[in-house]
């Protein structure tokens, strides 16, 4: 999609070292990290929000969820624990309009977000 950040990102139009990429996803270290570990998970397909997933992005959607607990062992926080947040929307606290999967970890962390 036409003026995307992570459109160009995930089409490598900007330089940006991917820590994992395969044909559906790639993932980057978020540029505003708010733990030890913070890395971004996404689609290279443009889906806007959790709001625009439909039936036929399950499969998607669990190898995202693979990767993260993937990484989360190569990062070494598996154990220690982690989270996985997709913001959506305004009042989810969602800043780019390109579905993304923020793994986050190596501290330990509050609940409930602000
Ligand atoms: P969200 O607010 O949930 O939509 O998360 C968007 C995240 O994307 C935010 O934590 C900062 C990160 N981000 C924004 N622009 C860039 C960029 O150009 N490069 C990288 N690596 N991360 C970015």
């Amino acid at each position: 999609m036409e003026d995307c950040l992570f459109c160009k990102i995930a089409a490598g139009e900007l330089a940006t070292e991917f820590i994992y990429s395969d044909d559906q996803v790639v993932v980057f270290k978020d540029i505003n990290p708010q733990a030890p570990v913070h890395l971004l998970i996404v689609p290279r397909r443009h889906i806007k929000d959790l709001n625009n997933i439909v039936e036929t992005d399950a499969e998607l959607i669990g190898h995202i969820y693979q990767i993260a607990a993937k990484l989360a062992a190569e990062y070494d926080i598996a154990d220690s624990g982690y989270r996985l947040v997709s913001n959506c929307g305004a009042d989810g606290g969602q800043s780019v309009f390109h579905i993304h999967f923020h793994l986050l970890g190596g501290r330990e962390l509050q609940w409930p977000p602000g």
